[in-house]
């Protein structure tokens, strides 16, 4: 799962990260600095997360001295345990104050589920280890073993971590006191200890561990030792690595490049393959999942569902739709699907379906749900709406995937009350066109001024006569309730019809009137609709 975190897994955060730390092997975790970078850590399948003092305090426009407050670090917390299932290591620097504002901030962490807190062994306002690190003083003993029991105290999750770090060899100081310090620590309750070192090798480190008792599981920082292998640290007996601000070091290269470029060239022309689309931020935003809740949550979008059968690949059509179904060519730079979707959008319709056939890989628009028709070849336009059968029920607009057509057309057909209606160019542009069409003959012509008069379908067939046809049916239909279920026992006759793959929708309506004269309204409309075919025939190339 990506994106929007939606259910809870069973283990607790704290769970997490002590399973990470008891692990028989050595386990380790990145920085993030806000909740986008930790979904892209969780994504890594790294299994943990370390909040850092160092880059959170960057990120916020502040240094690492203590100067991001404890409420400003909680609500990024609080946004970074809402968007992963990872748990998050914080880095709580000296505890933000006394043992009374470390109790404050252990009780708040576990109200947000953050997995633990590690303490250093430092003065506030402290500075960063690597900074004027000789110059800087440790916090006496006792009153750090108080502050962690008070910290120990006061958690309300039993797996909380309470980690503690000593800045001993930071300051200069050698490993019998680093290693005095974490017994201490232990003693007064530490659930792990992390020793820091500045080195350039693991040596120190390694030093350290050959002393440790082994009271708690012990975790080191390689910022400066990063060479180190995973086996080194799992043979001197490291339980979690911290990779401590890399996320934070990989993003501030990529965005100096990304401005010094724009900065000096005043275009973005040449990085468009250099940086994600807009599309992948959609995807980390989990864009998909808010259509998905919209169709459990919200009632007052539309009750109209939209099938669209988008399977064949086109007459005629082979230069085009080599790489990509019918349904996907660009109309004026936007697949002509898209553009149905969105119109289908504007109206509050948002259940779609799309029947695929051909290069189904090549045809998967956002928010929409499949059907196949793999036999598309053969069955046609009834083996596809045939296929779409589960979506057929309450009420629907069908239309072919490969039709264009102004909004307003749409919004006649979800007007009509009528349980069936069709939608009939009454412009008559087929006559001396030479193309096919389904053409059709209605109950009186196309009228020329205003009418009440309501038109029904008497027949509808592509050989009807010049003299005969009053217009076109453009592709869509829409159907309610009672009128869906008409259409679907027309549809199963006629496919029970010897050599029913000859057959296509011609044949349902056929049936539907047959049965019921006035069965299928008609609304008429003049052009603005098109098919592909038809529009591929006007201006052939890439984009039509
Ligand atoms: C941090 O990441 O903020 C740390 C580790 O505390 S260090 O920057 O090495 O001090
Ligand atoms: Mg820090």
């Amino acid at each position: 799962m990506t994106g929007t975190k939606t259910q809870k897994s069973s283990l607790s955060n704290p769970r997490k990260l002590r399973n990470l730390l008891e692990s028989p092997k050595v386990e380790h975790i990145l920085e993030a600095h806000n909740a986008l970078s930790a979904s892209l850590v969780e994504e890594a399948g790294i299994p943990g997360l370390w909040a850092s003092s160092l880059t959170l305090s960057c990120a916020a426009g502040l240094r690492d001295n203590s100067e991001l407050t404890m409420s400003e670090v909680l609500d990024t917390l609080e946004s970074i345990t809402a968007k992963v299932q990872i748990p998050i290591l914080f880095d709580g620097d000296t505890g933000y104050g006394q043992f009374s504002h470390f109790q404050q901030l252990v009780r708040k962490l576990c109200l947000r589920e953050v997995g633990g807190v590690c303490i250093e062994d430092k003065v506030f306002p402290k500075t960063n280890s690597f900074l004027r690190s000789e110059g800087q003083s440790l916090a006496p003993v006792d009153e750090f073993c108080g502050k962690l029991r008070a910290g120990k105290d006061a958690q309300s999750d039993p797996d909380f971590i309470v980690a503690a770090r000593t800045e001993a060899l930071i300051t200069g100081l050698d490993v019998s006191e680093a290693i005095d310090r974490t017994e201490r620590y232990a003693e007064a309750g530490a659930d792990a200890v992390l020793i820091h070192s500045k080195a350039r090798t693991f040596a120190q480190v390694q030093e350290f561990l050959s002393k440790w008792s082994g009271a708690v599981p012990v975790i080191c920082v390689p910022t400066t030792y990063y060479a180190t292998p995973m086996d080194a640290f799992q043979q001197a007996g490291v339980s979690l690595v911290i990779w401590a601000n890399h996320m934070l070091r990989a993003s501030i290269g990529a965005m100096q490049d990304l401005a010094n470029h724009i900065g000096r060239s005043g275009t973005a022309r040449d990085l468009e393959d250099k940086i994600v689309p807009v599309k992948e931020i959609f995807r980390l935003q989990d864009a998909d999942g808010l259509l998905e809740g919209e169709k459990v949550y919200l009632n007052q979008g539309s009750s109209t569902s939209a099938v669209v059968l988008a399977a064949s690949r086109g007459r005629g059509l082979d230069e085009l739709t080599r790489d990509k179904p019918k349904a996907m060519i660009p109309i004026s730079g936007t697949p002509a699907i898209e553009k149905m979707l969105q119109s289908f959008r504007a109206e509050g319709i948002k259940d779609i379906s799309i029947v695929r056939g051909y290069m189904p890989e090549a045809l998967a628009p956002a928010g929409a749900s499949f059907f196949e028709n793999p036999g598309w070849e053969q069955t046609g336009e009834l083996g596809s709406l045939s296929a779409a059968r589960s979506a057929l029920k309450g009420d629907v607009v069908i239309a072919y995937g490969d039709t264009i057509f102004k909004r307003y057309i749409l919004q006649l057909l979800l007007s009509s009350d009528a349980p069936i209606t069709i939608a009939v160019d009454g412009s008559c542009s087929f006559l001396d066109s030479g193309r096919s069409a389904d053409r059709v003959k209605i109950s009186g012509p196309s009228p020329t001024r205003y009418t009440e008069e309501e038109f029904v379908l008497e027949q509808m067939t592509e050989n009807l006569s010049d003299a005969e046809a009053d217009g076109e049916w453009i592709g869509m239909l829409r159907t309610k309730g009672e009128g869906t279920e008409r259409l679907v026992e027309a549809l199963d006759e006629v496919l029970a019809l010897p050599e029913s793959e000859k057959l296509d929708m011609c044949a349902v309506f056929e049936r539907l009137v047959a049965r019921d004269p006035q069965a299928v309204r008609v609304i008429y409309v003049q052009g603005d609709w098109i098919d592909i075919n038809s529009l591929a025939d006007v201006a052939r190339g890439g984009d039509v």
